[in-house]
């Protein structure tokens, strides 16, 4: 009897060993192909095949670490280092990421803007084709990021009111499709140096009044893109100076914590009962999460070598949070050296092939347009406007659609008589109108263009004379106090 006991112990404590042991690796892995997307990503726009990129390397680990606690129904309101988290969630692929980074118009390609926000915003789905909500409660939601910083706060505010909402309102409890009892946390994300805007500081203060479901994780990785927090926080720490919003007994307010960004495990262990409070209880909370780096600096448009000291750079390498990780889980016989090069070997191919397959179905449709150009244009290749425009269309290595409709417009120019070319032209325009200028407001049946028009004030209409003169008596009656 004892023997099974103890055998079923035994078998009981391997198994939660490997399920531990395999939710490590995986995340490992997604560190590592986060890494990797990090540092192609930057070369992609180095060499010229992307306009602009930003990244989230250096907060692998706080990401997955976070995206352990993130459930259906909940939301993000984040800004644009949340790659990781994304991965981890589930939300976003390594292809689509790169899909954004190229500005794919195509939706199916990049499922966050169709090609139309910065890289690494993201966004998931609310609403059906028609404006319909869909069933929130059970997905994990994203609010569409927005560029200017901390405007994901005061959203993120919204979204946890709502949830609160839910729970209070009776008339709102039938909405199960959006929310499970209001049980719904909304994570919201923001850089150390973004917190000395206002509505930082609005946010926090109307969450710690209202009491909302909102869990705010400060990434502090002490700069604003060249300005060291020394310049912009009081005390160097957000976390310090929150101190005073700090929940007691018997008042209102927030909790706050302070983590370190390269400790995967004290993270998630602090993280785990403090997202479920916020859940459980609607005490907002702030996790200030500290000692972020940031390898390749604030975007492709700088170089963080030219303002961090050599001893900081020295610094950011030792406790870069890939290689803390790395070397706990071999501290803790959680896997061994060998293990660890495969994943991070395989995590460099599959975010190579990613990119790739991104970028072909970034460029091949364009390829089309500029293959069937020649082909119209090639009949008028005995002008030589003609030819130096389709050499020089030919000539471009990664083509855009406008170096399309520049040559072609070129050519209708010169050529007066072009019918087929200037039908491709006009069949073009309207792709593109298709893919860049619709949607940019519902379409559907909830639109606000469809909102029935109410005429203005007709002599000769009874009820608007009537509403008139209901306005006319209240303005009369107004006036009469304000006099007395
Ligand atoms: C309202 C607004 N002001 C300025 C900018 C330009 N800008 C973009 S990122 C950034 C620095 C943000 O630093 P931090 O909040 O510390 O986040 P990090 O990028 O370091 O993660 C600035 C000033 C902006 N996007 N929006």
């Amino acid at each position: 009897m004892e023997n099974t006991t103890n055998t079923d112990a035994f078998l009981q404590d391997k198994l939660s060993f490997d399920t531990f042991r395999n939710a490590v690796l995986a995340d490992y892995k997604i560190v590592c192909q986060s890494r990797e997307t990090s540092l192609l990503g930057r070369k992609e726009v180095l060499t010229g095949k992307a306009k602009f990129g930003i990244f989230g390397d250096g907060q692998e680990v706080a990401q997955v670490a976070m995206a352990k606690f993130f459930k259906p129904g909940d939301f993000r309101s984040g800004y644009y280092r949340d790659q990781t988290f994304m991965f981890a969630s589930g939300l976003a692929t390594i292809e689509q990421f790169f899909s954004q980074l190229y500005a794919n118009p195509n939706v199916a390609y990049d499922p966050f803007s169709a090609g139309r926000q910065m890289n690494a915003h993201f966004a998931t789905k609310m609403v059906n084709e028609n404006g319909e909500w869909l069933p929130l409660a059970n997905t994990k939601n994203v609010s569409s990021d927005i560029a200017p910083t901390a405007g994901q706060m005061p959203r993120g505010l919204g979204l946890a009111y709502a949830s609160k909402a839910f729970r209070k309102i009776e008339g709102l409890q039938n909405l199960k499709d959006l929310s499970t009892n209001g049980n719904e946390v909304c994570f919201c994300t923001i850089g150390d140096s973004s917190t000395s805007e206002g509505h930082f500081w609005e946010t926090i203060n109307a969450a710690g009044v209202l009491q909302v479901p909102l869990a705010v994780f400060v990434w502090d990785n002490g700069y604003g893109i060249s300005v060291p927090k020394k310049f912009q926080t009081t005390k160097s720490s957000i976390s310090d100076v929150l101190s005073g919003f700090q929940k007691t007994e018997g008042t209102n307010g927030i909790d706050i914590y302070k983590l370190k960004g390269w400790d995967y495990a004290g993270m998630c262990e602090i993280l785990e009962p403090a997202i479920e409070k916020i859940r459980e209880t609607h005490i907002p909370a702030v996790f200030h999460v500290e000692e972020i780096t940031q390898p390749q600096g604030h975007s492709t448009s700088g170089s963080h070598e030219r303002y961090k000291s050599a001893e900081r750079l020295e610094w950011e390498k030792e406790w870069d949070c890939i290689k803390q990780m790395r070397e706990w889980i071999l501290e803790n016989a959680l896997a061994e050296e060998e293990e660890l090069v495969t994943i991070e070997e395989n995590a460099k191919e599959i975010t190579k092939q990613s990119k790739q397959t991104a970028w072909d179905n970034y460029i091949n449709p364009i390829k089309t347009q500029v293959q069937k150009t020649i082909e119209l244009m090639s009949v008028y290749a005995e002008n030589a406007a003609v030819k130096d425009s389709m050499a020089t269309l030919q000539s471009i290595k990664e083509p855009l659609r406008r170096d399309v409709l520049k040559a072609i417009a070129i050519v209708l120019d010169e050529v007066e008589n072009a019918p087929e070319l200037a039908a491709y032209y006009q069949q073009l325009k309207t792709e593109n109108k298709k893919l860049y200028n619709t949607k940019l407001y519902n379409e559907g049946e909830k639109s606000a263009l469809k909102v029935a028009e109410i005429k203005p004030y007709y002599a000769d209409d009874a009820s608007t004379v009537n509403g008139f003169e209901v306005l006319n008596n209240y303005f009369d009656a107004l006036f009469e106090t304000n006099e007395k």
